[in-house]
């Protein structure tokens, strides 16, 4: 496989950019060698500047749903791009994304856009601050919530990833009103809550891990945090900005039957363009300036080539029974990667909701961040480079959840399941 283009490319942006990237995970350091430079994506299938074609299981981190360039998003950036890039005074587009969320969420009432997730639960975060006038907050171990200081405590992604769960920088002062605990540890939580009466002011959960490999919640885990949260006082933040408008209309949440106080959400509803938001009950949300005392800003925020293309998204999902689609295809890769498995003798891991899928390199059931520490990475980082010469693309991280989109095809996964057979073996 030819890759000279791609090195050109790596070795001129490491004298510009640290590492090269402008994000650690992207830098292929956890499976070895230098990532790969794309020139195009379409459908199912990202092209590097080499053109090799790799079918895509990594779709952008999961904001392209529908495959990469979908004709209706494309118009819509398209035409949204005409009547002007960027407004900073507030357009259409942003009320009626709104509206769509508030609908397909019922937990939402009211919802505010920013340009990425970690905009959303850094904003999240203040606001629970504000309207309990409380300072500690809870988050588990591994769940990854962007790159805000309080939250890079034992974090999971791309932190993980480079063996870096806890960064740099954040001042051990902020880090001490960050608990964190393992997932799915109801005593943990009962205790934590106990020792803390009346401080904490918010939980932020992936009510579905997606940031340390894909993990289970186990039965009445999430149930036991809301219960936990309302006695408390305590504001449940569910970040789905992975799981949002991907699972379901719903997200996570309508899934699990379970409803937090405030949601953060990005990936899907920007159709690939940068966004976020995070919304939910109107008396916390009416909080925020101007109405209240929680100061949140963005001068791109609700950015008309953003709206327009979540919006367009979200359309197509809707008209074309998108999450149907993606539920079959996910049981299909799910049964061929189990037989796979099973013609390897190996009994590693293997989970799935919807799109989103794991395979963990352990065989020990994973339940949280000790669980998926047990993986094999040199056997993943083999994995991974297999399917890469196969032309098939995952995320160069055993600690990243994988992705399938609309476009994918019955040929892709086939092609997609030859390959797993031969990777598991390298
Ligand atoms: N898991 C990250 C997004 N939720 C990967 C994206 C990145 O760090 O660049």
């Amino acid at each position: 496989m030819n890759s000279s283009r791609s090195q050109e490319l790596f070795t001129e942006a490491l004298r510009y950019i640290p590492g090269g990237v402008n994000s650690p995970v992207r830098a292929f350091r956890a499976v070895g060698g230098n990532p790969f430079f794309a020139q195009r994506a379409y459908g199912s299938r990202v092209e590097d500047v080499d053109g090799n074609v790799y079918i895509d299981y990594v779709t952008t981190w999961g904001p392209s749903i529908l495959g990469h360039a979908h004709p209706a998003v494309i118009a819509a950036v398209k035409a949204a791009a005409d009547r002007g890039t960027s407004f900073g005074i507030p357009n259409q587009f942003e009320g009626e994304l709104a509206r769509k969320i508030c609908e397909w969420v019922p937990s939402v009432q009211k919802v505010r856009l920013t340009n990425s997730g970690t905009e959303a639960t850094m904003s999240a975060i203040r606001l629970a601050r504000g309207f309990t006038r409380r300072d500690k907050i809870i988050k588990f171990d591994g769940c990854y919530h962007g790159h805000v200081d309080s939250l890079l405590v034992k974090a999971g992604s791309g932190a993980l990833t480079l063996g870096q769960p806890d960064s740099a920088g954040i001042p051990a002062a902020l880090a001490a009103l960050t608990l964190a605990l393992p997932f799915n540890d109801v005593e943990a939580l009962r205790f934590a809550f106990a020792q803390n009466k009346n401080e904490i002011a918010a939980v932020i959960v992936e009510p579905i891990p997606a940031n340390a490999g894909l993990i289970p919640p186990q039965p009445g885990f999430l149930e036991t945090l809301r219960e936990l949260c309302t006695a408390h006082g305590t504001v449940l933040i569910f970040d789905e900005v992975m799981t949002g408008f991907r699972l379901a209309r719903g997200g996570a949440q309508e899934l699990l039957g379970i409803q937090p106080d405030l949601s953060c959400f990005g990936k899907v509803i920007g159709g690939g363009l940068p966004v976020g938001a995070f919304g939910g009950r109107a008396e916390i949300m009416d909080q925020l300036a101007p109405l209240g005392p929680v100061y949140q800003a963005g001068t791109l925020s609700g950015n008309p080539l953003a709206m327009a293309a979540g919006l367009a998204q979200l359309k197509v999902i809707e008209e074309e029974n998108v999450f149907a689609r993606l539920e079959q295809l996910g049981a299909e890769l799910e049964a061929e990667t189990r037989e796979a498995l099973k013609a390897a003798g190996l009994a590693y891991s293997f989970y799935r909701y919807g799109s989103m899928f794991c395979l963990f390199f352990t065989p020990r059931a994973v339940r949280n961040l000790d669980d998926a520490r047990t993986a094999d990475l040199a056997h993943f980082a083999r994995f991974f480079h297999s399917l890469l010469e196969q032309g098939v693309y995952i995320a160069p991280s055993q600690f990243e959840t994988g992705f399938l989109s609309a476009a994918h095809t019955a040929e892709d996964l086939k092609r997609t399941a030859q390959a797993v057979r031969q990777a598991l073996r390298a």
